[in-house]
């Protein structure tokens, strides 16, 4: 059998999710670095892969595989212990909620391609590109910590971790980096701080698996 590859960038918050669940799921897995530093994702040989130019991407099984949570959902398929989603309906729509709240409608906003946009076709300066950041992490915590918090335990939902922390935790570092203010959202950091003490997260961190 040969190995999952995982095409991915260290400080990516996409690849950092995937390898955190490749992680919770014992799957042995190598990694090729595309450098977002460098526009590797533009190249014509990383666009052959992933059309999207977006990492990461996961070569598995004889496959090709891009999107982290069709990622995440293909090997909660393949490999279904530890479940990363809930089995009980109900749960499983929470937990995908609080995952997709990050996936979809804070992460995209703040992505490379995005900040870039801002600076190089609009002329934004830094300032009003980390206020940009800031407001979207700001907004989209502010509802996540409110839908997260009722059902909480020791991770965002529950006393096991979920996709919605393989979620949680790579927005988070991301946030820190770029000093967004967390006091606001509680949960989220007590989620975070939980799951960061397991190994698979912590041997996901971008310091862990920087080059
Ligand atoms: N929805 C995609 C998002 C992937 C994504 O946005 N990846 C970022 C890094 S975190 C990227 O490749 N950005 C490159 C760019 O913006 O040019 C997924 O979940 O896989």
């Amino acid at each position: 059998m040969t190995k999952p590859v995982l095409f991915d960038y260290f400080r990516s918050s996409a690849s950092y999710r995937v390898r955190i669940a490749l992680n919770l799921k014992g799957v042995d897995y190598e990694r090729r670095a595309v450098s977002l530093l460098d526009a590797a994702q533009t190249s014509a040989d990383y666009l052959a892969l992933n059309p999207q130019g977006l990492v990461p991407a996961l070569e598995m099984d004889g496959r090709l595989l891009t999107q982290t949570l069709a990622i995440i959902d293909y090997l909660e398929a393949m490999r279904p212990d530890p479940p990363l989603i809930p089995s009980r309906p109900a749960d499983a729509a929470h937990v995908r909620s609080l995952a997709l709240a990050i996936a979809c409608d804070i992460h995209p906003l703040n992505n490379l391609r995005v900040l870039k946009y801002l600076k190089d076709e609009l002329g934004q300066e830094q300032d009003a590109r980390d206020s940009w950041y800031r407001h979207w992490v700001a907004e989209g915590f502010a509802a996540l910590e409110a839908m997260a918090a009722p059902r909480a335990g020791r991770f965002l939902f529950g006393d096991s971790p979920t996709l919605a922390d393989v979620c949680l935790v790579p927005q988070m570092f991301n946030a820190r980096r770029l000093e967004a203010p967390l006091d606001a959202y509680p949960t989220l950091v007590r989620a975070d701080s939980e799951a960061c003490r397991l190994e698979a997260f912590a041997a996901a961190h971008p310091g862990r698996v920087a080059p």
